[in-house]
């Protein structure tokens, strides 16, 4: 009787874990390119996947080495809004890109002429260590001409 209910504590144990749902946080094609339309600014672009079972949201993000004011942004009705979070969702992947979702550096304290490390926070995940890569323009790269909005990026 007695390794009965050890094999249960067992296997109650065993499904505790099973059930854990957490984030899983991967992120790839990290740029950095100066802003067209902000004097001193840099945009950030990425795309970040969630391969865990639980959704996760980025919510803050700083340069290695350098001081600056680190902001989220949107753009809406072309225009760029600062938001608090980027949600990642379970199981799903978001890109940051011009005209959409990105991350803005503004007035650093030394011009960013190559790659830089960002630590990107998020709120399960904790801190997150990307590399970008520097690009002077990303606009040709990334799309058509036409399909890039002003006023964003
Ligand atoms: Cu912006």
């Amino acid at each position: 009787m007695r390794w009965f209910f050890v094999l249960l504590g067992l296997l109650i144990l065993f499904a505790a874990c099973a059930k854990e749902e957490k984030p899983e946080i991967e992120v790839s094609g990290a740029i950095v390119a100066p802003s067209p339309m902000m004097q001193n600014a840099y945009s950030v672009f990425m795309i970040i996947e969630n391969k865990g079972n639980s959704d996760d949201s980025l919510i803050g993000f700083y340069v290695e080495g350098i001081n600056s004011k680190n902001e989220l942004h949107d753009v809406v009705g072309g225009r760029m809004v600062k938001i608090d979070k980027i949600k990642i969702p379970a199981k799903g992947k978001v890109e940051l890109k011009r005209g959409s979702l990105h991350l803005m550096i503004i007035n650093p304290d030394k011009k960013i002429t190559e790659d830089i490390v960002l630590v990107l926070k998020f709120e399960k995940s904790g801190e997150i260590k990307v590399k970008a890569k520097y690009v002077e323009q990303t606009g040709k790269m990334m799309m058509q001409e036409e399909e890039v909005q002003l006023g964003c990026g």
